[in-house]
């Protein structure tokens, strides 16, 4: 019989003792997120970029069965090179420890985790959410519900592009997730800097994040998470025309394709970064060292 525990890397387990700041950070962006060999490096950039803001990464997944808050260097390549990693969503989590697979958690698998570590701030580049045509396809991401119930605080670009934006926005209003804007008052749309909705809170710095989590904490009223919406500036985004065009592309040729399910949003991305020939790559890199780097900040102003 095996025993099912979650297991701690070193780094994670000291500072925990010590008390220091930690973020969580997901893996699926690496191993079906981004493309090879650049996924790779990008995973140390992001762990490296979160260490330089004065925190400690806990990159989380599954190895070989076991879940695994703060994979080590060698945990995080594999995870990036082999062929055989499993996208896992929170439901997954079991079947797939008892099976012994590796697999790269999710947004709602990965916040799931991190909030039974008792990891509070959690950085990613953009959730999932509502897709285009859910009204007959029912594709909504497990991530939106995931994040009513944890209370974590996530730092991101808003929602992938890819989805439709005004639904997952009134989806996570339903649902009860908090949402602040980042220096804005407009909902970043992940590859764009705007999405063009409107957001009812905002906040401009750590501090200002660390005390609505500090509020909710002494409430212990609102058990749901906060997403922290970080836009691009706007001289760093993909260029609006070209984003649409690629979009509207991805989205004709998944249906030509009969991608379903867990695969949509692999495939538009990895549609999106041979299209705009590494432009939306790039960009990509940029929202989650950005978020890194602020999730790290907001960490440490806990
Ligand atoms: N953000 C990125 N790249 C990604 C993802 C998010 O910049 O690859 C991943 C996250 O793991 C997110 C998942 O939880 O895509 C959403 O997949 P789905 O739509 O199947 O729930
Ligand atoms: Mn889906």
């Amino acid at each position: 019989m095996i025993n099912h525990v979650i297991r701690y890397g070193a780094h994670v387990a000291t500072a925990q003792e010590a008390g220091a700041p930690i973020v969580a950070l997901e893996s699926t962006i690496i191993s079906h997120g981004l493309p090879r060999p650049a996924n790779l490096t990008v995973a140390k950039e992001i762990e490296a970029t979160v260490r330089a803001a004065g925190a400690v990464p806990a990159t989380i997944g599954m190895i070989r069965g076991e879940i695994v808050v703060g994979l080590d260097e060698n945990e995080i390549a594999h995870l990036a090179g082999s062929d055989d990693v499993v996208k896992l969503s929170v439901r997954d989590l079991a079947p797939a420890a008892a099976a012994g697979k590796d697999g790269a958690t999710t947004v709602a698998a990965t916040s799931a985790v991190a909030a039974k570590a008792g990891i509070p701030v959690f950085a990613t580049g953009g959730l999932g959410g509502v897709h285009r045509g859910a009204a007959s396809t029912f594709d909504e991401s497990a991530d939106l519900t995931a994040l009513s119930r944890l209370p974590i605080a996530i730092v991101c670009a808003g929602v992938k592009s890819i989805l439709d934006v005004g639904a997952t926005l009134e989806r996570l209003e339903t649902l009860g997730v908090s949402v602040v804007g980042y220096g804005t008052r407009r909902f970043p749309g992940f590859y764009l800097s705007d999405s063009g909705f409107d957001l009812d809170w905002s906040v401009d710095d750590p501090a200002g994040v660390a005390e609505i989590i500090r509020a909710a904490r002494s409430h212990g009223v609102h058990g749901g998470a906060l997403v922290v919406a970080n836009p691009l500036p706007a001289g760093e985004q993909l260029d609006p025309a070209l984003h649409d065009r690629v979009l509207a592309e991805g989205l004709a040729g998944l249906e030509r394709a009969g991608v379903t399910g867990k695969d949509v949003t692999p495939y538009l991305l990895s549609h999106f970064h041979e299209a705009t020939e590494g432009r939306s790559l790039d960009v990509n890199v940029r929202i989650i060292l950005r978020n890194a780097d602020l999730a790290a900040r907001i960490a440490a102003a806990l």
